[in-house]
């Protein structure tokens, strides 16, 4: 269930009747104090209704029942996977809240879960359509936590998805009133301790200029800014608006800008895509319209850190083709919606674009190294032709031009298959795939681009039918970084195909998949903040470091958590979990920061599934 701040305790009573286990949690109050992050200045009293969750309990007992823990829709799938030795069917019931059996069946035996070590079932309870709030699926006499069969049980996470994008603004205070509990001082400007990001200089040696790069949004839990993240980032979060404008347009989004003519959604790309323009070389310069890769500290800062209270200098690091291309295609997207509602900044986002990609085609190989991750991440990205392929395609679906249709139908890429890892910050070519599948044009073999979608969302279907936990994500080898957003990103494949289509199967895929997010899964985790009973609210953050300062919040509701990754690259996880099967490579842990991290592409991702999810529910 999503959990509604006000009727935690009635939750909490429900659970604890269900798994006679005494409800031991209050709600986190930080969301009612009026000043928002302590020692800073508050901005005004709120109800704190919007941000406030209550605190998921460690208490909560574990159970062999795995079901999505916020709801399924009464006309979607609903499956549930059950931990058990047994090879027979095991006898399910479905109750309602008032603890009557309104459906009842057996089990399939699934066998071994190469992903998880365990032995599973599955129960299909798909065909029940009644509606209404705390179910509870009973397996062999153990019930499952709490979940709703609800029509609107995505509508506010694609807003809480959403909304995380304005409290990670750098260079603007962030409103205690529009986000209760996340006020904060603005990070990065003039009259901060390393004077912010107005004069940044570049790696010494690099240039001669410095350059105002203020505004955009914080990659993740630290204070650097990527272009090539930030990018596909902000490329989401226009196609969420693209795919459906009325549904975008009618969102009630936290941040300053709501309302009015623009939607909420590019309000908030707005501020990015300003961001990034800013991180192209000035005109005159030897690299002019290139864009630097990143601007970060030069030193890793610890946690706790407020952005306004960074002391590290700030640095542009050096230019990169791909970072340039990103700035190319996100911008060129972006010149694309708002025409219809500013036609000057969109002129100048298009302008911006053909500067860029005719930089990167001057420059078509100055790569970005992986060894650079002092006091930044790296982003290493040394193979561009994804890269140059996104440009194109989102420059022709612009502008129309012949000279970028050469440049989509002559790339290496138009005919290969881009979607054997759907796409992420270093593999782009997929975003431009679906959107030469779905935006308007008169690409000559616009039919075999569509299609190629709709065979690569059967693929993922294929996994999700597969899985023990009907994901569609099943790499050889481990888990990745950021595994959960790769989840979402094969979603917004498989929906992109509902879209093309309009075939219920690829919606069920969708549906199936987020059930994983949130909770059906082999750590009984929800991986979004606020969304299910037992949910992450650790997520690696410097300002919202609840568990290391108890004053300072926890993640903001709809936040994503990186996830299961096999790698388990920082120590705590390392130490806790070596030899971990693949899907329980993860621990709701601020410093494990390789499996809990918060960053904006992957939130940018949730963002767009939940809106394609509420959108058609
Ligand atoms: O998401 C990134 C992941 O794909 C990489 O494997 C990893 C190591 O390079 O870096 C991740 O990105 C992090 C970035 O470098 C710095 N900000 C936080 C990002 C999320 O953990």
């Amino acid at each position: 269930m999503r959990l509604p701040a006000l009727s935690r305790k009635a939750r909490m009573a429900a659970i604890a009747a269900i798994v006679a286990v005494p409800a031991v949690a209050l709600p986190i109050a930080f969301a009612g104090n009026d000043g928002g992050i302590p020692g800073l200045p508050g901005t005004g009293a709120n109800d704190g209704s919007a941000y406030a969750f209550p605190a998921t309990p460690d208490s909560i007992p574990d159970t062999p029942v795995r079901v999505n823990q916020v709801g399924y829709l009464p006309d979607g799938p609903k499956r549930a996977t059950v931990i058990s030795d047994s090879s027979q069917p095991l006898p399910w019931q479905l109750k309602d809240n008032s603890g009557k059996v309104v459906a009842s069946g057996e089990s399939q035996p699934h066998g071994m879960d190469a992903s998880s070590g365990q032995n599973t079932h599955v129960v299909d309870f798909s065909e029940y359509r009644g509606s209404g709030n705390t179910y509870t699926l009973e397996v062999d006499g153990k019930a499952s936590l709490p979940f709703d069969l609800d029509p609107k049980a995505y509508k506010q996470l694609s807003v809480d998805s959403l909304s995380f994008f304005y409290t990670q603004r750098s260079g603007i205070a962030i409103d205690n009133k529009i986000a209760p509990g996340y006020g904060r001082k603005a990070g990065h400007t003039a009259d901060t301790p390393n004077g912010g990001d107005t004069k940044v200089p570049c790696a010494p040696g690099s240039c001669n200029y410095t350059l105002d790069v203020t505004g955009g949004w914080y990659d993740a839990g630290d204070h650097g800014k990527y272009v090539v993240n930030g990018g596909i980032s902000v490329a989401q979060l226009l196609s969420t608006y693209e795919r459906a404008p009325k549904a975008s347009q009618d969102r009630e989004l936290r941040l300053p800008e709501r309302g009015g003519k623009t939607p909420d959604v590019l309000d908030e790309a707005r501020w990015e895509l300003d961001f990034l323009m800013k991180m192209q070389v000035p005109d005159g310069e030897k690299l002019a319209g290139m864009a630097h890769h990143k601007i970060h500290d030069v030193a890793w800062t610890g946690l706790p850190m407020d952005p306004a209270a960074d002391p590290q200098q700030r640095q542009l690091r050096p230019p990169s083709t791909a970072a340039t291309l990103n700035l190319a295609a996100a911008a060129a997207q972006g010149a694309r919606v708002f025409a219809d509602y500013d036609k000057g900044y969109s002129a100048k986002l298009l302008a911006s674009a053909k500067k860029a990609y005719e930089a990167a085609k001057a420059n078509p190989s100055i790569t970005a190294p992986d060894s650079d991750s002092t006091g930044g991440g790296a982003y290493g990205d040394w193979n561009v032709a994804d890269e140059f392929y996104w440009a194109a395609a989102e420059l022709y679906l612009t502008t129309g031009d012949k000279q970028y249709s050469a440049d989509v139908t002559g790339s290496p890429l138009h005919k290969a298959d881009v979607f054997d890892r759907a796409f992420d910050w270093q593999n782009t070519a997929a975003l431009g795939r679906l959107d030469l599948a779905t935006v308007d044009s008169k690409l000559a073999d616009r039919d075999r681009v569509r299609e190629s979608v709709q065979a690569a969302a059967d693929r993922y279907l294929k996994v999700i039918a597969d899985q023990a936990y009907g994901q569609p994500y099943a790499p050889n080898g481990g888990y990745d970084w950021g595994s959960n957003a790769q989840i979402l990103n094969n979603l917004a494949v498989v929906a992109t195909a509902f879209d093309i289509t309009g075939k219920q199967q690829y919606r069920d895929g969708v549906l199936s998949g987020m059930d994983y997010l949130l909770g059906r899964n082999a750590l009984n985790q929800s991986y979004v903040t606020g969304y299910g009973e037992k949910a992450s609210k650790n997520q690696h953050s410097r300002w919202y470091a609840h568990q290391l300062d108890p004053n300072l919040p926890n993640p903001p509701r709809g936040t994503l958590a990186g996830g299961p990754n096999s790698q388990l690259q920082d120590e705590v996880a390392s130490a806790a979990l070596k030899d971990c099967k693949p899907q329980l490579c993860y621990m709701d842990d601020i410093k494990s920061w390789s499996t809990n991290e918060l960053t904006i592409n992957w939130n940018s991702a949730l963002a767009y599934v939940s809106s394609f999810v509420a959108d058609n529910s």
